[in-house]
């Protein structure tokens, strides 16, 4: 599959952002989960602004196939805890750098959840997004052939391009 083309069938992960001014870092997720074949839904759901709606939809998310959750968010990120705190279904964090303390307030609200209601904390911002996925992947890789066989190439591709790449002679 190409990396533009969207994987079609029903949502195996739920995206979830705090705020619509989280869209730029978080389409680093959606593109290499597109390149992984996994089909997802993305929305905006706050844990501040409408936690009721919030909840509502978390209930939805068993019962509809979904496996497992991103959730990134910035400054007081309750998102993924939260979303932890009503789901049995793994939950991947990612702090986004927005706010005054550039991602270092919600990378601690990510990281610090209390005993028992577990979220698997990324590193902050665009290349947590993109880490987001492909924990995904690797996570579903376990039980889904297509998406392991697309995880190694995709793996590949991105050690491939490493050794091909070199210094400028200039210096
Ligand atoms: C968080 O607050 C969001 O995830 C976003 O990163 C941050 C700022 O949100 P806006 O004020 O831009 O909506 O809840």
């Amino acid at each position: 599959m190409s990396a533009r083309e969207k994987p079609s069938g029903a949502p195996l992960v739920s995206i979830l952002v705090g705020s619509s001014s989280d869209a730029e870092p978080i389409a680093a997720c959606r593109r290499a989960l597109d390149r992984f074949g996994i089909p997802h839904e993305a929305k905006v759901l706050s844990a501040h602004r409408v936690p009721r709606e919030l909840v509502a939809y978390i209930e939805t998310l068993e019962e509809r196939g979904i496996k497992l959750v991103i959730a990134a968010a910035g400054m007081a990120a309750h998102l993924p805890g939260v979303i932890a705190g009503h789901t049995r279904l793994p939950v991947l964090g990612v702090p986004l750098a927005a706010g005054p303390l550039s991602g270092v307030d919600a990378l601690l609200s990510v990281a610090q959840m209390p005993g028992g209601v577990p979220v698997a904390c990324l590193g902050v911002g665009s290349s947590g997004c993109k880490n987001a996925a492909y924990l995904a992947a690797r996570i579903l890789a376990l039980h889904d052939n297509g998406i392991r066989e697309r995880l190694v190439a995709a793996m590949k591709e991105d050690s491939d391009k490493v050794l091909q790449s070199s210094l400028p002679d200039a210096y």
